[in-house]
């Protein structure tokens, strides 16, 4: 039985996190300040795990969350590109400076294995389709800047105090619980929820721009393949998480028009500044080294995750 600190686990991610290494019998310690994850994400396993309210800028909380852990998930971060336009240090600070910190937590209380969830956006514009991990990163954003530079942060911890780290780029991660609320929230969960609301979305620019959209239940995967994969294949290495397909916005809203069974059409705004055109992953690497293949495709995801906010939404009528 293995002990997993996650921290950020209230949110989307980390909450599914949580789930999964409860469903194998371990033992989850979390920590989450509530800026973004949400209570009721926890509220049906808070019994099983052990929950401390606590920010990841805060060292001394981190000292004391990660004593005795085997396995530290690092999820807590302020996640949008435009979140991060609008507020550069609000971004650097929760996802630079609070990843530093639980790297020197872990390496002080002495954590088998530190897992970081990376992003995609870390690639930047790089023409090159798909992205593979040997490629140098252009990012555009200030929270692609952050999220590299973490990364970076990860690698050297390994190399100057051999603190075994695993950086995954994430593509787009999606699913259940992923909060539709804030204007900074993810694409499908805007989409989804604004469609099943009768709601009219917006595509931001031509819709041409592609994603590699990723179901959560394969993000998971990797995390716990990450944990266990061996130290000369994955200590601080990078690999991307995704599905291995991409489809365009224009695409993406017509798939979920037909699932959902909507209506009506979508409207264009502006192009969001900081965005990046194109996103596909190559997947050999993390195929190759930690043994991950993603079980669920984009369509089945959608189902599963319009299933998930229907009956949220039957269940609050009630
Ligand atoms: C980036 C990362 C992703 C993750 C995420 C965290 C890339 C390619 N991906 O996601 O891996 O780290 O940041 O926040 O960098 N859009 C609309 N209408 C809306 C909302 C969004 O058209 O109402 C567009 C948006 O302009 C973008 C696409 O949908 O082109 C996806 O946007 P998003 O915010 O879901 O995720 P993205 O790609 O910025």
């Amino acid at each position: 039985m293995a002990t997993y600190l996650i921290t950020g686990i209230a949110g989307f991610i980390g909450s599914s996190l949580a789930r999964a290494a409860l469903a194998q019998c371990d033992q989850v310690r979390g920590i989450d300040n509530f800026s973004t994850g949400k209570p009721a994400n926890i509220a049906e396993i808070l019994d099983d795990i052990d929950f401390r309210e606590a920010d990841v800028l805060d060292l001394d909380a981190l000292q004391d969350a990660c004593r005795g852990v085997d396995y530290v998930l690092h999820q807590a971060a302020i996640p949008s590109v435009p979140r991060s336009v609008a507020k550069p240090l609000e971004s650097n600070r929760a996802n630079v400076d609070g990843t530093v910190n639980v790297l020197v937590a872990a390496r002080d209380q002495k954590v088998k294995r530190v897992v970081y969830a990376a992003s995609s956006s870390a690639y930047g514009d790089t023409p090159t389709l798909p992205k593979h991990e040997g490629m140098i990163p252009n990012p555009i954003s200030p929270y692609a800047v952050a999220k590299l530079a973490s990364e970076y942060y990860m690698t050297s911890f390994y190399r100057c105090y051999g603190l075994e780290t695993v950086s995954l780029r994430y593509f787009n991660i999606f699913g259940p619980r992923q909060d539709p609320s804030s204007p900074y929230s993810g694409v499908l969960a805007k989409f989804i929820t604004q469609m099943l609301a009768g709601e009219q979305p917006t595509i931001f620019g031509d819709g041409k721009q592609s994603r590699d959209f990723t179901f959560i239940d394969n993000a998971v995967q990797a995390n716990l393949l990450a944990c266990k994969a061996p130290a000369a294949s994955a200590a601080g290495r990078v690999f991307n998480v995704a599905t291995g397909r991409r489809i365009d916005l224009n695409e993406t809203f017509q798939t979920l028009k037909k699932l959902i069974n909507y209506a009506g059409d979508v409207k264009y705004g502006p192009e969001r500044s900081g965005d990046v055109k194109h996103s596909l992953a190559d997947l050999s690497r993390a195929q190759e080294s930690l043994g991950y293949n993603p079980t669920v495709d984009f369509e089945e995801g959608l189902r599963r995750t319009i299933e998930w906010y229907r009956r949220k939404e039957k269940a609050a009528e009630t």
